[in-house]
């Protein structure tokens, strides 16, 4: 296995607008995410990761662009991005920002021409088609609608969006398309940033003809289609090879045999992805479907690709609500997920606010609610006629939104967000969970991911080791080892409210061993590896 720079970083997510807003107009801006740089820093994290900033009218927070080469105004100005690099690099720091190029806003000039008439030059930038017997052109879904096309009145076609109406699909076959995508990507990179997030970048290229699918309104659809390996080919090959970078796909509904054709080493395409398995599969924590997941994915890169590690982001809830236990356990909950994240194989990802606990929220009415995503699913429920106060249960754990409150930097006003009022509610348990009691607090839940982000910078074995599941049937306990060379770590999570004995085989229990990390403060480092005894939530690494 290659080493690299980016395999052995820690990514931190800022989610700009509920960052901390430093004008005090309820949006977190750049100018506040530049004055939270040394808490950044502190974590000891390698890269940032920025949510899209880029001009939009905001009807999916920045993932529906109108110009991508002005930044947004709520977010700030050029200056303050240029600013914001040099920021960051001047801290030994990385900046990667989020390419949202499978589609673009309605508003954009390019969609604006498109759609003013048939025989515009920019008609076959987009995707466009005649109905049939009246009606849409297929029976395919979207993620955010109950159909993908949406008819446009001045020629009397269709136009094609995996998202929202608001995000017409770009039409990846017209290689005019490609290459103005590769000169905006130059001119980031070119200003300095060390590489992309690439948003659902499997979906780049569509079904051919877009036929009718036997099971309507499924997505698997949408991605991984022919073609998609020869943009990425050329993508590498016009732009990508050209840096020394960080680019990792987010590529849902993809099996780890295919994840492979993206990020294999001798693929030429990207370095490592996001697969979602986890989120799509496990609504809530499922201890032996994490473990075959996390089994599938390591056989399937079989060493030749890369994974990344997450739980969460903006558009999937708070771990320690979703996998975890967000009330009594919740510091010993958050600290072990963070140790599984933190040692499995793959680049870790820190989601903001994880890092201090944050949890997922509920709110009791869907106007406090601004995510595009739950409040069509909301209306498309309601529609059918479903009770709306259930409707809006069933939809509050899985919201965008729940990690979307923002960040919890003290117990004043608006948890120091901001001092307007701000654009999404805070979560009200910001005065007990915030920066400031964690970073006053020796054993917080912050000091114990800067103590595992550390041992990443010591020990090579939580990078490159091999990986293997000790107890692949238990469904409480997750243990595994980790082992490069002469060095072996056993990691050891009770991901459960009982207090669980563990007994490991021989090979390993009559080893000499040092306790490297734990959760809960009084472990006995005499203890043998024997018969151990894990309480609710335990994590404990043993080297032996
Ligand atoms: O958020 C989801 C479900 O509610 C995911 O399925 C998500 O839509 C999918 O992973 C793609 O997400 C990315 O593209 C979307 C944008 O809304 C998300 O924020 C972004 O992460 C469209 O650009």
């Amino acid at each position: 296995m290659n080493k690299a720079w980016w395999k052995e970083a820690v990514v931190y997510q800022v989610y700009w607008r509920s960052f901390f807003d430093s004008n005090g107009d309820g949006v977190g801006d750049l100018d506040g995410l530049i004055m939270k740089l040394d808490y950044i820093k502190d974590l000891g994290v390698d890269v940032i990761w920025l949510n899209p900033m880029f001009q939009s009218p905001d009807k999916d927070n920045g993932y529906d662009i109108s110009d991508y080469y002005q930044v947004m105004e709520k977010a700030g100005d050029m200056k303050v991005v240029e600013r914001l690099i040099n920021e960051v690099h001047q801290r030994g720091m990385k900046l990667i920002m989020d390419l949202v190029v499978n589609h673009t806003s309605n508003q954009h000039p390019w969609f604006i021409e498109s759609k003013s008439s048939k025989d515009n030059p920019k008609r076959d930038w987009y995707i466009w088609k005649d109905g049939v017997d009246g009606k849409e052109p297929n029976n395919w879904r979207s993620y955010f609608h109950p159909t993908p096309w949406e008819y446009d009145q001045t020629t009397n076609q269709y136009y094609f969006h995996s998202f929202a109406v608001e995000q017409p699909d770009l039409n990846w076959k017209n290689p005019e398309v490609r290459h103005e995508i590769y000169q905006m990507m130059r001119f980031w990179l070119n200003k300095g940033i060390d590489g992309f997030r690439m948003d659902v970048i499997n979906l780049l290229a569509k079904l051919e003809g877009f036929p009718d699918t036997e099971t309507p309104y499924n997505l698997s659809y949408l991605g991984n289609n022919p073609g998609i390996h020869e943009y990425l080919q050329e993508m590498n090959r016009e732009v990508l090879s050209a840096y020394d970078i960080l680019t990792v796909g987010e590529i849902p509904f993809v099996t780890p045999e295919d994840g492979l054709l993206y990020v294999g080493e001798n693929r030429n395409e990207l370095n490592t992805l996001f697969h979602f398995e986890v989120a799509d599969d496990m609504k809530t924590w499922d201890m032996i479907t994490f473990k075959q997941i996390q089994k599938r994915w390591y056989e399937g890169l079989n060493g030749q690709g890369w994974n990344s590690q997450f739980l969460n982001n903006h558009d999937h809830t708070r771990q320690v609500t979703r996998y975890g236990n967000d009330h009594i356990y919740r510091v010993q909950s958050a600290k072990l997920l963070a140790t599984m994240i933190h040692t499995l194989p793959g680049t870790p990802y820190i989601y903001q606010g994880e890092e201090i606990g944050m949890t997922g929220v509920k709110f009791n009415h869907i106007e406090d609610y601004n995510d595009i995503a739950m409040k069509n699913k909301y209306l498309e429920e309601v529609a059918k006629g479903k009770d709306s106060t259930q409707v809006l249960k069933d939809l509050q754990l899985l919201s965008r939104d729940n990690s979307r409150t923002p960040m919890q930097w003290d117990n004043s006003e608006n948890a120091g967000f901001s001092v307007g009022k701000p654009w999404i509610k805070v979560n009200p348990n910001y005065v007990d969970i915030n920066v400031e009691a964690d970073l006053n607090s020796h054993d917080s839940i912050f000091k114990y991911y800067k103590k595992l982000i550390a041992l990443r910078k010591e020990h090579d074995v939580m990078v490159y080791g091999d990986y293997e599941d000790l107890l692949e049937h238990d469904d409480k306990l997750y243990v595994y080892s980790r082992t490069l060379n002469d060095i072996t770590w056993i990691i050891m999570l009770n991901h459960s409210d009982d207090e669980v004995e563990l007994r490991l085989n021989d090979m390993y229990a009559q080893k000499e061993n040092t306790l490297i990390i734990t959760n809960y403060a009084d472990v006995n480092e005499e203890e043998s590896l024997v018969q151990i005894r894990l309480r609710p939530h335990e994590a404990r690494i043993y080297q032996i």
